[in-house]
């Protein structure tokens, strides 16, 4: 049989590493698009790029998804079975910043390949890697059918993308679904998403690299799921009959503060907090502040609440996460550890 060929936008990041991963062992045959840059930006795919075995199963392309001539040129080329579109300007604080650029990258972005797969006519399916900040501070839990009211250009932009996804499918019949996905993280998560940040400012406190670690808001809820578990659901989404919209979540929900806790206990550090908002301080068990907070990191806008309700998924697609969140940030706690400790030897 002929292998399936999926094109994953994002592959360089955290989710289409996994993913290519993922399908690569289902034997599809994984194109990603890739952009440039002034420095290497594929560490977390290297091992399958540099693989001379793989080298008929994973081929990689320039392209930008601001950029409609390279996305075009490049599912006309492919014609792929599946198509997931994971790339986007995915940091929600940098969104306040950026928030023309979020809105063509992550919104307009996912309108560009729908349209490239209307007007070449192709019989693609299409995930779209949706996100629990449509949802905004609706109440928790979060379902397919809560009210969506974003807070940030990131969230807009999201809210857009999931909208013209429905759109096409409803409109123009073509397989296109969205995969509201909740905070996910892993080992190999973007150092500046709040989990990564904490693990690895604590690690390098522990092992004496680091004084102090600057966060921002502790007391936001989210609910944290483990990413190599989020892949599969993504792939689950488009191998069903009906192209849909599910949610994948964990349904528990931990404060920023909880996981700091969580962390410490890891590495056997004790943390106790003192004063109140800005002047909230946590220290270690010689007194030393080793926490702090820094205004710099709070967002203008905050969601304050995420806890997903995964019963569709569960029901439909059989998926449900399989890694605790006690085993997540242990993983991603001895991955950092090691990374650390390893470093020092170099
Ligand atoms: P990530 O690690 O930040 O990766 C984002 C990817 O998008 C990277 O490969 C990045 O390339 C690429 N990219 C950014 N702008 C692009 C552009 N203009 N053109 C082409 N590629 C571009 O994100 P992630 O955590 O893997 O998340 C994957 C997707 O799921 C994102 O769309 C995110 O918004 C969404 N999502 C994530 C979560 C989560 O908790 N992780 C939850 C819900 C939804 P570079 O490597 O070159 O920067
Ligand atoms: O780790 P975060 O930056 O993730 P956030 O904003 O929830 O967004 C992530 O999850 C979304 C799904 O819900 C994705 F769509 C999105 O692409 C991304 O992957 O922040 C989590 C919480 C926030 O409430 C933030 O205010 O942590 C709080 N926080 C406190 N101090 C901080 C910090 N966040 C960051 N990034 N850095 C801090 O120093």
């Amino acid at each position: 049989m002929l292998s399936k060929k999926a094109l994953i936008t994002g592959i360089t990041g955290q989710d289409g590493s996994y993913l290519a991963r993922f399908l690569l062992n289902k034997n599809y045959t994984v194109y990603g698009l890739i952009r440039r840059a002034s420095t290497f930006n594929t560490k977390r795919i290297d091992d399958l790029h540099n693989n001379v075995k793989l080298k008929k199963k994973f081929k990689l392309f320039y392209g930008d998804l601001t950029d409609e001539t390279s996305i075009n040129n490049l599912i006309k080329d492919i014609q792929p079975n599946e198509i997931y579109n994971l790339a986007a300007q995915s940091h929600v604080k940098v969104s306040f910043e950026n928030p023309v650029y979020t809105a063509n990258a992550s919104g307009i972005g996912t309108l560009r390949i729908l349209e490239a797969i209307r007007t070449l006519n192709l019989k693609t399916k299409f995930y779209q890697a949706s996100t629990s900040e449509i949802f905004g501070n609706t109440k928790p839990p979060q379902s397919e059918n809560s009210i969506m009211r974003p807070c940030s250009p990131y969230g807009a932009a999201k809210l857009y993308a999931n909208e013209i996804t429905r759109i096409y499918r409803e409109g123009f019949g073509i397989y296109a679904s969205n995969g509201i996905l909740f905070n996910h993280e892993s080992e190999v998560r973007g150092e500046t998403f709040v989990t990564r940040k904490i693990i690895k400012g604590l690690v390098r406190i522990k092992l004496n690299k680091q004084k102090t670690l600057l966060l921002g808001n502790l007391y936001a809820k989210r609910d944290w799921g483990y990413a190599p578990d989020y892949v599969e659901g993504m792939w689950k989404i488009l191998q069903q009959k009906k192209p849909d919209d599910f949610v994948l979540a964990t349904g528990k929900s931990y404060t920023v503060k909880n996981f700091i806790y969580k962390v410490c206990k890891n590495l056997n550090m004790k943390i106790k907090f003192k004063g109140k908002y800005e002047k909230e301080i946590g220290y270690n068990e010689n007194g030393r502040a080793i926490i702090k907070i820094d205004p710099k990191y709070y967002r203008p806008l905050e969601v304050n609440s995420l806890r997903g309700n995964f019963s569709k998924a569960q029901k439909v697609l059989k998926w449900k996460p399989k890694t605790s969140f006690s085993e997540m940030v242990r993983k991603m706690v001895l991955n950092d550890y090691k990374e650390e400790v390893g470093s020092n030897n170099k």
